[in-house]
């Protein structure tokens, strides 16, 4: 996991602003502020730990080797990194269920077309069901402003080194959108097949997004990934005739790692598939709402 790859915890943003830039109130009532960002536990449950000066991520970033790490330490960063994260997944939970908003955690490699499905699908819903959306990036916030030209609400997170989304900043993003009753949070996590399959963000479910350019051996080198998704969407199914992607090898390998995981086959460009893939939001957004 990220404890090894140098991913920075201080450098995230939300619509250009550190993240405790503020003082700021969780949806638990515990108010805070930070002049900078560092590891803590914001008081839920007790275990402040503002001894750190600057993020875990750091004392590893310049480390040659992860073999050089003490494992058991390694290990208890993680499992501790992970613990808060859930804490705050459990409050993102409690927060959208109590609004009756589903919210899906869309998770692929780079340019797997995340954002143009997302258009594509907040355009095809309008009038039906409402859609917000939490763009994760690390740097930039074009894809924010091509879901803002559709009409949508949309909140970008920059996490700067960041390789994934954490429960911590999608609570503090929630703040900043508004949720209606039986409509569907969409968050487009980082492009990255490794470290969001660890973090709950609060979700009711991941969509992994396959692309026919990626080759279908993905589903073995990334398992975790397909293990943690409820729907995988094999998205450019119009390049088919032009790509050497075995769909059905594909669709085993997904199975292999995860026998209950369901597939829908799309194009987000010329719309094939999608009435399969809008059906399963729909049913999901009115099962929440029920
Ligand atoms: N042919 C084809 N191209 C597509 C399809 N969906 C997306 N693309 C193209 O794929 C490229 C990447 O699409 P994006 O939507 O930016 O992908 P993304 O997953 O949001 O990318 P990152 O946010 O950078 O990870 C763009 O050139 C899209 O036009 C599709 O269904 N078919
Ligand atoms: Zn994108
Ligand atoms: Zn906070």
């Amino acid at each position: 996991m990220c404890t090894t790859c140098g991913c920075g915890e201080g450098e995230t943003k939300i619509e250009g602003h550190a993240l405790h830039e503020h003082e700021h109130t969780h949806a638990d009532g515990t108010t805070h502020s930070h002049p900078h960002d560092h590891a803590h536990a914001h008081g839920h449950g007790g275990d402040h730990d503002h001894a750190h000066p600057h993020p875990f991520h750091e004392h590893h970033a310049y480390r040659p080797h992860p073999a050089e790490h003490d494992h058991g330490r390694t290990v208890r960063l993680e499992m501790d990194i992970l613990a808060k994260n859930n804490a705050y997944a459990v409050q993102n939970r409690e927060r959208l269920a109590s609004r009756g908003v589903l919210a899906l955690n869309l998770v692929s490699s780079p340019g797997s077309g995340k954002t143009t499905l997302l258009v594509k699908t907040i355009e095809a819903l309008r009038g039906k069901v409402p859609v917000a959306v939490i763009e994760g990036d690390q740097q930039t916030s074009v894809d924010a402003e091509r879901i803002r030209a559709t009409g949508a609400p949309a909140v970008q997170i920059n996490t700067g080194k960041g390789c994934h989304l954490d429960a911590h900043m999608v609570g503090h993003a929630l703040e900043q959108l508004p949720l209606e009753p039986g409509g569907v949070l969409m968050i487009e996590n980082v492009g990255n097949l490794v470290c969001p399959a660890a973090f709950d963000l609060g979700e009711a479910g991941k969509v992994v997004i396959l692309s026919v350019t990626e080759g279908e051996d993905k589903p073995l080198k990334y398992p975790d990934m397909f293990r943690a998704a409820r729907l995988l969407l094999i998205n450019k199914i119009d390049l088919l005739p032009h790509v050497d992607f075995d769909i059905e090898k594909a669709i085993g390998h997904a199975r292999r790692v995860n026998p209950l995981i369901e597939v829908m086959r799309v194009s987000a460009k010329t719309g094939e598939g999608m009435a399969a893939w809008l059906a399963w939001i729909e049913k999901g957004a009115a099962a929440v709402r029920a």
